[in-house]
Order: structure tokens, then C-alpha cells, then sequence
């Protein structure tokens, strides 16, 4: 059985996303609005298929994809990139690859009780994120 991901999870930590959109070359005015965002994720798990929506107030963005299966992902309203994605599992984290323009792009997700753990990297920028299981 693989980990179970489904909820709805508000972030309360967010390191290095400034350096994180710099490496994705996301303009100056952008960042200063992005920066400020607490944004959501809702997933929605069915075995190994993933929706997950991460929403704010000022982007949303949609992801889904099925472990294993590797996918043309745009990254619409984020940096509008193509990528070549895989998601797969390392025990219970996800671990995604985004083969594409930029280099040692991608993100790993895993849990610890209540708490939803994001690392997405580009390039050398690393960043952190936690978000907190919702009510
Ligand atoms: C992701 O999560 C990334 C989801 O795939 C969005 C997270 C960060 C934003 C990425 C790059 C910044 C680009 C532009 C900034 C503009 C708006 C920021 C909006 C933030 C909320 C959408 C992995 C997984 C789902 O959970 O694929």
C-alpha cells in the first residue's frame, strides 16, 4: 500500500522559493507577488494516480499524473515551460524528474504525521516548503 496524500494541506513554511524562481527566470514583479502566497494544495490519491491542485489567490495550478507514467507537463502560469515528467515512488515519497530546458529540475513530496513536506529544486536553488494537514 502506498502512502496516502489525499487532503487538503495549507502552507505554513516556504525557504528559498525567491531563489527557486530566479533559477526558473520568473520576472521581478512576479516574484514579489508569488513570495507572498500561502498557497494550498487539495490532492486527490487513487492508488497511484495523483491530482493535485495547488491553488492561491493569485495563480492556481493543476498537476495530475499516475506514478510511473511519464508525461508532457506545461507549466502553465508558472514559468509556461515543457517538460518531460516522471513521478515515481522512492518507499512512501514521490519523487518527480522534469527532463526539459532546465537543469536538475523536479520535486520530491513525502509526509510526516500531519505535515506535507515539498522540496523543489532547479538548477542549484533548492526550495522548501511544509504545509499543515487541514481540519
Ligand atoms: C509543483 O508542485 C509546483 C506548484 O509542481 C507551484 C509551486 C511553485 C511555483 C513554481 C514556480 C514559480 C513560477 C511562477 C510564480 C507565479 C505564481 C506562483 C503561484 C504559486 C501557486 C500556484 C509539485 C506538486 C504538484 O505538488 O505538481
Amino acid at each position: 500500500m502506498p502512502a496516502d496524500y489525499n487532503g487538503t494541506w495549507n502552507m505554513v513554511s516556504n525557504d528559498n522559493f525567491e531563489g527557486y524562481m530566479q533559477a526558473l527566470g520568473i520576472d521581478f514583479a512576479t516574484r514579489k507577488i508569488a513570495k507572498m502566497l500561502k498557497p494550498q494544495k487539495v490532492i486527490e490519491q487513487k492508488g497511484d494516480f495523483f491530482h493535485v491542485q495547488t491553488l492561491s489567490s493569485f495563480r492556481n495550478y493543476n498537476a495530475e499524473f499516475t506514478v510511473g507514467v511519464e508525461f508532457n507537463e506545461e507549466t502553465k502560469g508558472l514559468d509556461n515551460r515543457k517538460c518531460k515528467t516522471l513521478v515515481t515512488w522512492d518507499n512512501d515519497r514521490l519523487v518527480c524528474v522534469q527532463k526539459g530546458e532546465k537543469n536538475n529540475r523536479g520535486w520530491i513530496h513525502w509526509i510526516e504525521g500531519d505535515q506535507l513536506f515539498l522540496e523543489l529544486s532547479c538548477e542549484d536553488q533548492v526550495c522548501k516548503q511544509v504545509y499543515k494537514k487541514a481540519d
